[in-house]
């Protein structure tokens, strides 16, 4: 079975939503990512992973992925029936990784990590100005449309979504996009997301911020 290592409403969500939408079992266990402590055992997070960070994968021959990006193409790719990515070699399975690198690269990283991370010191105005220019593009892109690659969810929406989940909480009112607002409240009335954000909201109190 495959094992996720996961931290409650971090970048890892976006994985578990999509085991959740291809209706994967999986395990999953809560790895504290500021203390580097498993929860389940106090084991020591940095022997599961070096990266120290969610998400780990683990697969079932024991092999361990980290990177969102990687993470979330392999669960797609374990039942590629449900089609949560594009094939391989079809034009947009590189859209697909096209949205998954801007979205850890230029949401993620360049905006939501530090804003979390560093809280506000000072130094987040200009993370803070760019934030507002990076979201035109999704924002653009999604105006007419329903999903960011072809017309079906996949992974790369899963990602999105997590990325626009924590815009509140970062203090970016989603409302001055209109179709980024729209598209999350169409993404929050998926049963696989209800569920995945329910799940780690609830165990989101049970560890300390
Ligand atoms: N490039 C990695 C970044 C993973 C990452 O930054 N995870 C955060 C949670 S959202 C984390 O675990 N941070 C702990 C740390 O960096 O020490 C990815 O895309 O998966």
């Amino acid at each position: 079975m495959l094992q996720l290592y996961f931290f409650p409403m971090a970048c890892s969500l976006s994985s578990r939503i999509a085991l959740l939408e291809a209706g994967i079992e999986a395990q999953y266990h809560l790895a504290h990512i500021w203390t580097k402590r498993l929860v389940d055992d106090g084991g020591d997070f940095l022997r599961v992973s070096p990266k120290g960070a969610v998400p780990v994968l683990v697969l079932e021959n024991g092999e361990r992925l980290t990177e969102s990006a990687a993470v979330l193409q392999y669960i797609a790719d374990v039942k590629p029936e449900v089609r949560l990515a594009p094939r391989p070699g079809d034009i947009d399975r590189y859209r697909l990784q096209e949205w998954l690198s801007f979205v850890g690269a230029e949401i993620h990283k360049a905006f939501l990590f530090p804003t979390f991370w560093y809280k506000d010191d000072g130094s987040l105005a200009k993370p803070r100005a760019r934030i507002i220019e990076t979201l035109s593009v999704p924002a653009a892109h999604l105006a007419g449309r329903e999903f960011l690659v072809g017309d079906a969810f996949t992974v790369a929406d899963a990602h999105l979504t997590w990325t626009l989940l924590l815009l509140r909480p970062a203090g970016i009112d989603i409302a001055q996009w209109p179709p980024l607002a729209a598209y999350l409240e169409r993404m929050q009335a998926r049963p696989a997301v209800r569920r995945a954000i329910a799940i780690e909201m609830a165990l989101r109190k049970t560890v300390a911020a």
